[in-house]
């Protein structure tokens, strides 16, 4: 049996099969090609691509399709593409996630904890929140997703309501990150900062803002977000 398949094998070598099969790399930058030119036949053929040759659709959203977004967003610095074209990149994005979302999912083990969620007030950001939303709840998490615009006041009524182990915060533009710290002011002043631990993240957020403002933890995406999610959650 190992001598027929390692036979198969150099077959194929030599008739160089399998060195038409695209490489990880080749697949990856296929997805961020395709974000980065808003074809959206092409994102959904490179993600439907990726999950057949096995790359974990994790890295496909976040080694491949975020990529694009930030030569999108470099592009709109730029002036060579406009606000139609940041509209067009999010649409696009979304559609290469719903081939690759049900891949993110394992099925419903045991909760690992609860999570409050929300981009904050002025921010409506969802397409990074949204992927750490999915990462969560394939770890197992329990989410109470509060969407976009989220003013402290529903933070605070969230926590109330739900009690959840953890709040996180997610923002894009450095106008509405400083919500952030007014939300954790107020969660303090309603006495719910110590039942909670308080993660942020998105574009301009860095380890040195959170420990400005008082959060435990910035993730720089949403991989990240999850393993230290898990950790505070295995050490409680
Ligand atoms: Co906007 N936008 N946008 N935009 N947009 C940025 C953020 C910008 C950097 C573009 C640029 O100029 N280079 C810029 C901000 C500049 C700044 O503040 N310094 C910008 C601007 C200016 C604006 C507007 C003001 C434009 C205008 O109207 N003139 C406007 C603001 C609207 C508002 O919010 N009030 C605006 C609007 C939009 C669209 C609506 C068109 C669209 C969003 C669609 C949507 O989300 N539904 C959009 C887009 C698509 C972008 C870019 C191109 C891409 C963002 C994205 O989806 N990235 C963006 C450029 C960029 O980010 N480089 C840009 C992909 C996503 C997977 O990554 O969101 O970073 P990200 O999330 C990551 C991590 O950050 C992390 O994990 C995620 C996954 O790995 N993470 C967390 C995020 N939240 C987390 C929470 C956690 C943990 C990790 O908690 C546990």
């Amino acid at each position: 049996m190992e001598k027929q398949l390692s036979k198969l094998v150099s077959k194929l070598g030599k008739s160089g099969w399998l060195n038409k099969m695209p490489s990880e790399k080749e697949i990856l930058g296929k997805l961020r090609d395709a974000i980065v030119n808003l074809d959206i036949e092409g994102v959904k053929k490179a993600s439907e691509e990726a999950i057949s040759s096995g790359i974990p659709a994790y890295k496909a959203v976040i080694e491949g399709m975020a990529k694009g977004m930030e030569i999108v967003g470099q592009k709109y610095e730029n002036g060579e593409y406009f606000l139609a074209e940041l509209i067009m990149a999010g649409e696009t994005m979304k559609e290469g996630m719903t081939v690759l979302e049900p891949h993110l999912k394992t099925g419903d083990i045991k909760s690992a904890g609860k999570v409050v969620i929300g981009t904050v007030k002025g921010d409506l950001h969802d397409i990074g929140k949204n992927v750490v939303v999915t990462l969560l709840k394939a770890a197992n998490f329990d989410i109470v997703d509060l969407g976009v615009d989220v003013s402290a006041e529903q933070f605070v009524e969230a926590v109330k309501k739900n009690s959840p182990d953890i709040v996180a915060m997610s923002a894009l533009l450095t106008t509405t990150m400083i919500e952030m710290e007014g939300i954790i002011k107020a969660l303090q002043k309603a006495g719910l900062r110590k039942k909670v631990k308080i993660i942020i993240g998105g574009a301009p957020i860095t380890p040195e803002y959170a420990k400005k403002i008082g959060a435990d933890a910035a993730a720089k995406d949403a991989v990240e977000g999850v393993r230290i999610c898990t950790e505070w959650m295995k050490n409680k």
